[in-house]
């Protein structure tokens, strides 16, 4: 069989499968939505996927009504930005102070939302009495932060970044120089999630960081640790991605394959901290990758982005979010939206069905190559797309991926239509590729125009 096609009854009885998975999770998730309307909502539409959609929540904005109501109406799951953390629970040793995230949770109860627990041991935003104190006193300090700030919020939290940024950037793959580091030793992160399963065995026990989002030396590094973690019967549940992107750090192309190698370990994944810097549809481009390499790996189960407007961003300059400082939806909302499956107006769609097809070699030997083709849509979202590929004979295309081909009577000219990736949110991608037996000629495909559904 010359050409070989990725569709056959194998792959349409799993796709009836997992569909019928889907229906049922959406159905176990509906109650847990707040007043969030069916799928026209982030959080709605999240759901009927089976997974939260959350925000960070600043305590000292749930004042102001356009930021409450944009909350209560798009999220179904929150994390405290700074209220949680170690100086702002436990600024003076054994003194505890939880008024400002004591409201961020009751906020959220109120309104049936989840709640990530943000965080327990991190080297950043330590009251300096921590990094004076010795070993011993460390350890005791460490397992008494863990045992009372996880006591005081028994049973209201989904899952706590148990650990935060414990590893160095860079090609080191190293930990990272912290108080925790430096007088406990590689042993402390096991000790925190042993303390932790032994205080709240209910919450989903995390390891949270950045710059781990591809495949790279720090994300090894972190797989390594939840590898024999998961081995050894140390107490893990599950993995954070920050996800925080800009034009030095955009979405990784491996972003799903790392997701999905970490969930292949036995641990959920998340997307904790996104944010994408930029306007427009090329952000709204990298916001459905992300979301679209969520919904691609099972066990990714929830989606939280860091901050709501734009104005109250950490990165406020870079326009990270998914709404303007007016709260408008921005085209990047719409994008996250559709690549949920949901729908409903907002800012950045309209116009009329188009795209455009690019072509790239990826890999070249002696006898063939692989090209690749991306399809991005325009202005509107799409439900379809075709386009044609022209090989030169002798050459003969002898494998085909992510698209549903076939071909004239020549064989020359294959005509590739989507295989689940058709739907395209205004400016985002989908890629197809292919393998071409050479034959002796080393001609470059020739790709026609993109026709948009
Ligand atoms: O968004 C948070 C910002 O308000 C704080 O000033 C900052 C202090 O370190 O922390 C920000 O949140 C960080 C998160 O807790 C951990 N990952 C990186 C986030 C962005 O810096």
């Amino acid at each position: 069989m010359m050409h070989r096609s990725p569709g056959g009854p194998g792959l349409l009885r799993r796709a009836l499968l997992a569909g019928t998975a889907g229906v049922l999770a959406a159905a176990g998730l509906a109650g847990a939505a707040g007043t969030a309307d069916a799928a026209s909502t982030l959080g709605a539409s999240a759901a009927a996927k089976g997974r939260y959609f959350g925000t960070a929540v600043a305590a000292g904005h749930l004042g102001e009504s356009a930021y409450a109501s944009t909350l209560d109406t798009e999220f179904t799951a929150v994390t405290p930005e700074n209220e949680m953390k170690w100086d702002a629970v436990e600024a003076t040793r054994n003194s505890f102070n939880f008024a400002s995230a004591d409201q961020i949770v009751a906020h959220a109860q109120g309104k049936n939302m989840k709640v990530r627990g943000h965080t327990l041991v991190w080297h950043s935003q330590l009251p300096g009495w921590v990094g004076g104190l010795s070993a011993i006193d460390l350890r005791t300090a460490m397992n008494n932060h863990i045992t009372q700030v996880m006591t005081h919020y028994k049973g209201k939290i989904y899952a706590w970044d148990v650990v935060n940024e414990a590893y160095q950037d860079g090609s080191s793959g190293a930990r990272r120089s912290s108080p925790f580091q430096d007088k406990l030793g590689d042993g402390y992160i096991e000790e925190a999630f042993r303390t932790a399963r032994s205080v709240d065995p209910n919450a989903k026990l995390c390891y949270n960081d950045y710059n781990t989002d591809g495949q790279n030396a720090k994300s090894n590094a972190v797989y390594a640790m939840v590898k024999d973690f998961k081995q050894r019967g140390v107490p893990i549940d599950c993995v954070g991605f920050q996800s925080h992107f800009n034009s030095a750090s955009p979405v990784p192309s491996d972003y799903r394959a790392n997701l999905q190698r970490f969930a292949d370990l036995g641990v959920d994944v998340q997307i904790t901290e996104l944010d994408i810097e930029g306007s427009g549809s090329a952000q709204a481009t990298s916001y459905t990758n992300v979301v679209n390499a969520c919904l691609a790996v099972t066990r990714c189960t929830g989606i939280t982005v860091w901050g709501i407007t734009d104005k109250y961003s950490w990165r406020s300059s870079g326009t990270p979010l998914l709404f303007d400082g007016n709260y408008g939806k921005k085209a990047a909302y719409t994008a996250v939206l559709s690549a949920l499956g949901g729908s409903g107006s907002g800012g950045g769609g309209g116009g009329t069905a188009s795209c455009t097809a690019a072509y790239s070699l990826t890999q070249s030997w002696n006898g063939g190559f692989n090209g690749q083709v991306t399809v991005t849509a325009g202005s509107a979202a799409i439900t379809g797309w075709t386009v044609t590929v022209t090989v030169t004979p002798p050459q003969k295309v002898s494998a085909t991926w992510n698209g549903t081909p076939s071909w004239d009577s020549s064989g020359n000219v294959m005509t590739m239509k989507p295989n689940g990736n058709g739907n395209l949110a205004a400016g985002a991608s989908t890629s197809f590729g292919f393998t071409v037996t050479s034959n002796g000629t080393t001609t470059a495909p020739k790709v026609g125009s993109c026709t948009a559904s």
